[in-house]
């Protein structure tokens, strides 16, 4: 029997009367994971309804003591780490490291978050008149939404949800549907922790449905959402109507460049857990590998024989190098990529979605390496997917422009011993995030993190900025010069 779930609202799991369900299943072996509630448009209007209610007393609860739930939210996660990384594994299909590293991912964002309980610093600043102080405070803005994707299943949650609430704000979260079981497991987290009823509120369902309500209600100030970028660009634009606060985290393709003095053994490395990690299902994957033509054939013929040696099957077994895509939905798409690629590129490995035996049960798909001209649509285009576009270029200045001329900007990496280039590259590559000498992914999350051009609209998750997302600044004067003193105008009314 599938299990099942109902919606958090109020404090409160309910089930509506007459709900219609859905249900997740493990992508690696279609089983089913939970059942779950299709929320309706009057569903998330009860959840607002409910956050609104709870803001002001949230509010009125000092930032640190919001920061003790956080850390013992973190807590009760640290106890539960294996438990809610195998749920991670078994929903999402990732590696069981990484399922792991998801929720560690988790703890440590909740931790430093809880720290921010006590900082969430204004400004002192000068005042142009005697007898006046001028400071800033920060206020939390109400009701957010926290719409989330299902790569990161409580991580990306979590970035959200914890930075939120740290602020003062109240939230209804709508969680990526095919991995609901996990948000299940980290609004209980929190609920466990004692999050008073209303602060927190879980609504499953449909971005058609659950995501436009959201959107659409005017008491809900901001949006926080992180998915691609078709939906985030309507999600931006319906929130532009109500001139709410949009936050988006969207799409990348995110170049490796690969110079002639690397140390070519650190990039296998880094460019096999960069391209084929997650099955290539990060924003931040590395999905282009820009390399300079001294070394190019020497490292494709080291990638492809590692290639070899690299396993792709159950994610629960901790020597699985690679487990499934994500879904059936996934599976298409990329498949659909793949075949595009065959068209305008040449195919240097794997290719296929893999069958017989058990992969026929899940969605496999083979890590797959293209040899491609720059500007074809595999080189330009998100895919999402374990595949990589290799790019064949004469010099670093050839490398940057390649990098640089995408839609997307939010990760990228160089690999080079030339103290001067990294720097260089540093300044020139135009990517919210640049690593030197190490992969695309694996961002800490006491740094800001975002892109520019389509990968966002501006702001950053994560670090301590990840606050300003969630609050507003409050200018405050104080004069206690107690007369009337004019800003801007001389006290003599002269010129
Ligand atoms: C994402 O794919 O949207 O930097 C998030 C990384 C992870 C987060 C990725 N820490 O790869």
């Amino acid at each position: 029997m599938t299990e099942e779930f109902g919606l958090f609202i109020g404090g409160a799991w309910t089930v509506p009367p007459n709900a219609r369900r859905f249900e997740t299943i493990n992508p690696a072996t279609r089983e089913s994971v939970g059942s779950f509630v299709s929320g309706t448009a009057d569903d998330v209007g009860r959840a607002i309804a409910a956050a609104e209610k709870a803001f002001p007393d949230w509010k009125a609860t000092p930032a640190p003591k919001r920061g003790d739930l956080l850390l013992e939210a973190a807590h009760r996660l640290k106890e539960r780490k294996s438990e809610v990384g195998r749920l991670v594994t078994r929903e999402m299909g990732k590696v069981i490291a990484e399922g792991l590293g998801d929720v560690q991912e988790s703890i440590d964002f909740i931790e430093y978050m809880a720290g921010e309980g006590r900082r969430l610093f204004g400004e002192t600043v000068p005042s142009e008149l005697r007898s006046k102080f001028c400071l800033t405070v920060r206020q939390p803005k109400g009701v957010v939404a926290c719409i989330t994707p299902w790569n990161f299943p409580t991580a990306i949650p979590n970035w959200k949800i914890a930075a939120a609430l740290i602020s003062g704000n109240t939230i209804v979260f709508k969680p990526a549907s095919n991995t609901a079981r996990c948000a299940v497991e980290v609004v209980r987290i929190y609920e466990e922790a004692g999050v008073p009823p209303g602060v927190l509120n879980l609504v499953t369902g449909s971005g058609g449905v659950v995501g436009n309500a959201l959107v659409a209600d005017p008491r809900v100030r901001t949006i926080s959402f992180t998915g691609g970028v078709e939906t985030g660009r309507d999600v931006y634009v319906r929130g532009a109507q109500g001139l709410k606060m949009v936050h988006l985290e969207l799409g990348g393709k995110n170049p490796v460049i690969l110079m002639e003095d690397a140390d070519l053994g650190l990039a296998l490395d880094g460019v096999l857990f960069g391209a084929f990690g997650t099955s290539g299902q990060r924003c931040t994957a590395t999905s282009r590998l820009i390399v300079h033509e001294a070394v190019y054939d020497e490292f494709l013929d080291r990638l492809t024989a590692r290639l070899d040696q690299f396993t792709v099957g159950d994610p629960l077994d901790p020597k699985t190098g690679m487990g499934p895509v994500a879904s059936a939905d996934q599976e298409r798409k990329i498949l659909e990529y793949i075949a595009v690629g065959k068209q305008e590129a040449r195919l240097r490995y794997g290719g296929a979605k893999l069958t017989g035996g058990a992969y026929d049960r899940g969605f496999f798909i083979q890590p797959t390496i293209f040899e491609t001209k720059h500007g074809t649509r595999i080189s330009k285009e998100e895919i999402f997917g374990p595949v990589l576009s290799v790019i064949r270029v004469g010099s670093y200045d050839e490398a940057v422009r390649v990098a640089n001329d995408v839609d997307f900007g939010l990760s990228s990496s160089i690999y080079t011993r030339d103290v001067n280039r990294a720097f260089r590259a540093m300044d020139d590559l135009e990517a919210g995030i640049t690593y030197i000498n190490a992969p695309t992914i694996g961002a800490e999350v006491q740094l800001p993190f975002g892109g520019v051009k389509n990968t966002g609209n501006g702001g950053r998750e994560a670090g301590s900025v990840a606050i300003e997302e969630f609050t507003e600044i409050k200018t405050v004067f104080v004069d206690f010069s107690s007369r009337l003193q004019k800003a801007q105008i001389e006290e003599d009314g002269g010129e």
